[in-house]
């Protein structure tokens, strides 16, 4: 079977052939690769075709993929049980860690999915303050949940819109959309709406519209309105925690969240989200208080073995640090050989998470990630797909570096970049 008879066999019986609209390449046109086996940094697809993986299943895989000791917890627990639908002590084991590593953390749920986190966080910041408002920003992601699939509308102090059917405009009203990195516009709406404001999720670093740095103080801008106003802070960490640092991107900022959601990492590759916090926050959660929230397989105990395992590899000293290096070796690697080929190009790193820019300088904003060379993406994106180099399918997203890439696979991609960039 080819990629391209099983994406049309694939469209008679899921819609756009894919189980998530990014993966079905329609940002950067093309047949989207169907894979069969993973190891290491590497992926091969159905034609035996192998790439250099930098997408990671969108960060999971930090560890490299099919790491044997994940392997084997998910095989073993596999063999005790697939589900309990009960509670078991992996899952506090699981939770104890995750404290553990996050300080701010108090309490932990265990949830499925990352949007299953972001929504209770939602729920619960409006549960534990009786406001309704909530404050997100533009070209940040947190999930699908109807309060977040909302854009901005015009103007800088907005009510949003609905970014998909389906969200009625009732609920979209209910959520403001910012400028990310816009503190004056921040602080103007604190001013006007404090009062009403029920909580302020964020991307603490953006990867969802690229790869975009928190402005100096922008985070802590945010911190202090939410005190002052007796709003949640709520740092969306589930594609920077254990990335950004093992702390999340709040340890490298320095900057306390009273609700942290987590995910891709901390499950190691098997359906689980994380969201935790103050205390006085999250005893609001059902069986203990009246905000409601509830799932059958969370805590799911091979979630929760490959999530233990993955957690313990990164744990462990200077792994972080090792990944940090190769990351940089790569994006400084790609800017030195589209310098070299009179292509206009930048890139940039923060942890094991990285961006890609046919801009001359890493963007500060939505608005100077718009202004990137989409085709330019595009073009690149398919000659290193060919040579064997597999980059996220879209010009806004960020890429991720696994524990298992080394310099040979960093070399191989330089090579082939270097055809790339003339190509
Ligand atoms: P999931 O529901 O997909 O597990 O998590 C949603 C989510 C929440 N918060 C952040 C910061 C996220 O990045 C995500 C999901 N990230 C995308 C990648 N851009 C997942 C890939 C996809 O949608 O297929």
């Amino acid at each position: 079977m080819t990629n391209k008879s099983l994406f049309e066999r694939a469209q008679q019986v899921i819609p756009g052939g894919v189980n998530s609209p990014v993966r079905a390449f329609r940002a950067v046109g093309g047949t989207p690769v169907f894979f069969e086996r993973a190891l290491g940094p590497h992926l091969w697809d159905a034609e035996g075709k192998r790439y250099i993986d930098y997408v990671g299943s969108w960060g999971p895989m930090i560890a490299g993929h099919t790491h044997p000791s994940v392997v084997a917890a998910v095989q073993a627990a596999a063999a005790r049980a697939l589900s309990f639908g009960a509670p078991t002590e992996q899952e506090t084991q699981l939770a104890e860690l995750l404290c553990q590593l996050v300080p701010s953390l108090e309490r932990v749920r265990l949830v499925s999915s990352g949007t299953e986190a972001t929504m209770t966080a939602i729920r619960l910041a409006r549960g534990f303050t009786g406001r309704k408002l909530i404050v997100k920003f533009e070209g940040c992601y947190h999930g699908h949940a109807d309060a977040l699939l909302v854009k901005a509308g015009s103007g800088a102090l907005t009510f949003g819109n609905p970014s998909s059917a389906g969200v009625p405009e009732e609920t979209a009203a209910h959520t403001v959309v910012l400028d990310y990195n816009n503190i004056e516009a921040l602080r103007s709406l604190f001013a006007k709406q404090g009062a009403q404001i029920a909580g302020v999720i964020v991307e603490p670093v953006a990867g969802n519209m690229n790869l975009v740095l928190p402005a100096d103080g922008f985070l802590q801008a945010l911190r202090e309105q939410c005190t002052r106003h007796g709003a949640i802070l709520i740092l969306d960490e589930v594609m920077t925690g254990f990335r950004v640092a093992l702390g999340g991107a709040q340890a490298r900022y320095g900057v306390k969240p009273d609700l942290t959601t987590l995910g891709k990492v901390a499950g190691g590759g098997l359906p689980l989200g994380a969201l935790g916090g103050r205390r006085d926050i999250m005893e609001k959660l059902a069986p203990l208080g009246p905000v409601y929230q509830a799932g059958t397989l969370s805590g799911n105990p091979l979630a929760v073995a490959a999530g233990l395992a993955t957690l313990q590899l990164v744990a462990q000293p200077r792994f972080i640090e090792r990944v940090e290096a190769t990351t940089r070796s790569l994006v400084e690697g790609l800017a030195n050989e589209a310098r070299k080929a009179g292509v206009t190009f930048s890139s940039q790193s923060i942890g094991s998470m990285f961006g890609l820019y046919f801009r001359a300088s890493p963007p500060k904003s939505f608005a100077e990630v718009m202004q990137s060379d989409k085709e330019r993406f595009n073009r690149f994106f398919h000659a290193m797909l060919e040579r064997g180099v597999y980059f996220a399918p879209s010009a806004y997203e960020a890429g991720f570096v696994s524990g298992a890439h080394g310099a040979p696979e960093i070399d191989a991609t330089l090579a082939a970049a270097r055809e790339a960039f003339r190509a």
